[in-house]
């Protein structure tokens, strides 16, 4: 159990952690991160550095701490699609059940997304066999809507092999993605089955368009998506945040709609200290808050990340202020 935490540090300095999803479960928070792997080994733009093998869970009853570790929710060795790198992951409450997603690279070293069930929120989490049918990439983000109806959003540039999924196939030796001045790519949304286990859509590309309904082009890396999306519902609007990976901001998009398209807003996040930046977005006890991840705590190695969170404020448009992750508010 770590003591207190406080804003803008990180809320465990035991474990290396990233990639925070936060969720409110029976009225306490959980945490759901990466754990990152401590090793000098080389840090590239394939993302071989992010080597993590397991998961841990988080949880918080009060949003000042202590912070409970609960320990091994889910390790690479007991899926048995999976060979490596489990990436950032998601859970989700339905049908009594919890449900824990995860991306990792299949044997083919081909990126997938799985999932786990448990009774606790901690796990530990029970794999299903094989992936999830149709899916791909990274950073799966589950939202369950007041209709009770459950959608997967996901999808990475680089390393996360969304550009060789462009045709709808698998092309493992494309590297490029579009002409700088055509659509950029967009993340992905499948609509869930009622088991929550399976797509029951296949997976759809989510538009991005700026304030005059244009997509937002491949070259325009302040606005374009990269990776790790996440949505949230805010006054009867969806809003889907995302990284912008070269620009290392976290920016978003509104939509009245979960398959959008979406109308680009602006900067939730300025960029952290490292280069992944990845978030989630909360409501815990009538307060908004974001939480993310830096590599303050390692000096800036980049696969050496840590949790940390700040209270996020909307305007009363519904936009979201700006937040810089150095400068206490
Ligand atoms: O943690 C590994 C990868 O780095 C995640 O899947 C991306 O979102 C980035 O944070």
């Amino acid at each position: 159990m770590t003591k207190k935490v406080h804003q803008n540090e990180p809320i465990v300095t035991h474990l290396y952690t990233a990639d925070p999803s936060a969720h409110v479960f029976d009225g306490k928070l959980y945490i759901y991160p990466s754990h990152d792997l401590d090793h000098d080994g080389p840090d590239n733009d394939n993302g071989d550095q992010y080597r993590m093998e397991d998961y841990h869970v988080l949880s918080m009853k009060s949003i000042d701490g202590p912070v409970e570790d609960h320990d091994e929710a889910l390790h690479v060795r007991d899926v048995p699609w999976a060979s490596k790198q489990m990436w950032a992951p998601d859970a989700a409450y339905k049908n009594g059940t919890y449900y824990f997603y995860f991306p990792a690279r299949d044997h083919d070293g081909v990126f997938r997304i799985g999932v786990a069930t448990s009774q606790s929120p901690t796990g530990p989490f029970k794999p299903e066999e094989n992936y999830i049918e149709g899916s791909y990439s990274i950073d799966p983000a589950v939202f369950v809507d007041q209709d009770n109806r459950a959608y997967c959003y996901f999808g990475g540039l680089w390393g996360g092999q969304l550009e060789k999924w462009q045709t709808g196939t698998f092309l493992p030796h494309v590297e490029e993605g579009p002409a700088i001045d055509q659509p950029a790519i967009g993340p992905r949304v499948a609509e869930l089955s009622e088991d929550m286990l399976s797509f029951k859509t296949e997976p759809k590309e989510i538009s991005i368009v700026d304030e005059d309904g244009k997509p937002i082009v491949a070259g325009d890396e302040d606005r374009r998506y990269f990776e790790g999306p996440w949505i949230h519902k805010y006054n009867d609007y969806y809003y889907l945040s995302y990284s912008t990976g070269t620009t290392h901001k976290i920016v978003y998009a509104i939509s009245k709609s979960p398959e959008g398209p979406f109308e680009f807003k602006g900067t939730i996040l300025n960029p952290v200290i490292g280069w992944t930046t990845h978030h989630s977005i909360v409501e815990f006890n009538n307060k908004w808050y974001l939480f993310y991840h830096d590599c303050s705590l390692s000096d800036g190695v980049n696969h050496k990340r840590s949790v940390k969170f700040t209270e996020l404020h909307y305007n009363e448009d519904g936009t979201i202020q700006t937040i810089d992750p150095y400068k206490q508010s």
